[in-house]
């Protein structure tokens, strides 16, 4: 096929341009894909700016524990689609009364922030808004009714979730994007009071999606993502419903540089807001939530106690998750 000078020459130039393309951004992580027809395509992966997440997180934190029937709930419901709404987003509110273990009726809400809502291809990105109203993990006994500020337990994956909202209003994507912030999931029963009550905002959604027919390619769920020195052990239900989504977000992981966050290794089986969305729309969704090998619950120290407060929320994590999903989505074809 070569030989004649034109087609060394034409080798040259073509050889040129891919050291061209692959040397030409310097502010932005650039992949390049080889088409079909051996052209070179360019994916640029925006950055994640992890004090935006940071300061999102906070900012929910400072209204008070987001406990369902308060008025920190309250305004924190309107503070998230309020921004949603800001990033161009086109928000649902799906209210609805959810019944806790104990018979109380919360007036629950299902927040979706929905970008391209024609588009019928879709990816779900998912966390739970709510906090926990009883410290029952915490070391003192005196603090097992006090509600939590949930700064990693909730806010924290929030907060990442309205910077890559953030980073869709600036650069759209050939996919559509459903944000969901699920309610109620945290008033599950002390382990005093017998099991269950957990996940309520999901269950409801994923029996009553905000639209008809609702679905999406697969789905990723954040909860506890935020902690300093975090670590993702591939959960057991995402492994059973969605192993082809946890390897995509690990390999993106090892590939992006946070692979000491992502291990290779298998967690615990959590009941979390993936569950519903798997059993009800099977949907394949995923759950990236710390695994702490040293603690008697394989969650983080904090969990379920008063310290889960804004000191155990380290940037450094909400990046490499942040960017992760970046990575991930920007990756899409
Ligand atoms: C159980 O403890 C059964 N599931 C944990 C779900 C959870 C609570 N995620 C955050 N807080
Ligand atoms: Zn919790």
């Amino acid at each position: 096929m070569h030989g004649t000078l034109t087609d060394i020459c034409i080798y040259m130039i073509n050889k040129l341009f891919i050291i061209a393309v692959l040397f030409s951004c310097s502010s932005c992580k650039q992949n390049t894909q080889s088409g079909v027809s051996g052209e070179v395509k360019k994916i640029s992966v925006p950055s994640f700016n992890p004090d935006s997440a940071y300061q999102y997180t906070a900012n929910q934190v400072a209204f008070g524990p987001r406990v369902p029937n308060t008025e920190a709930h309250r305004q924190c419901g309107r503070y998230l689609a309020g921004e949603l709404k800001r990033f161009g987003a086109t928000v649902v509110e799906q209210e609805a009364i959810l019944y806790t273990y104990n018979n109380i009726a919360l007036n629950a809400k299902n927040i979706i922030g929905s970008f391209q809502p024609e588009n019928k291809d879709r990816i779900l990105l998912a966390a739970h808004w709510d906090s926990r109203p009883f410290a029952d993990h915490d070391a003192n006994p005196a603090n097992h009714r006090t509600p939590i500020d949930g700064a990693n337990d909730g806010a924290g994956a929030c907060g990442i979730l309205l910077e890559i909202a953030r980073q869709l209003s600036v650069q759209q994507l050939a996919t559509g994007i459903d944000i969901l912030f699920f309610d109620a999931e945290d008033w599950g029963a002390p382990e005093s009071d017998g099991l269950g009550g957990w996940c309520l905002g999901s269950e409801y959604w994923a029996q009553h999606p905000h639209v008809r027919n609702y679905k999406a390619r697969y789905g990723i769920l954040l909860d506890m993502a935020s902690a300093k020195d975090a670590v993702f052990y591939k959960e057991i239900y995402s492994l059973y419903y969605a192993g082809n989504i946890v390897k995509k977000v690990w390999d993106a992981a090892q590939a992006g540089g946070y692979g000491s966050y992502f291990v290779d290794r298998q967690g615990g089986s959590i009941m979390d807001d993936h569950i519903a969305v798997n059993k009800y729309l099977k949907i394949p969704c995923i759950d990236i939530i710390q695994y702490d090998p040293d603690t008697d619950t394989g969650f983080g120290h904090y969990w379920h106690t008063l310290n889960d407060n804004m000191d155990a929320v380290s940037k450094e994590t909400q990046k490499a998750v942040g960017q992760t999903l970046l990575h991930v989505l920007f990756n899409e074809k």
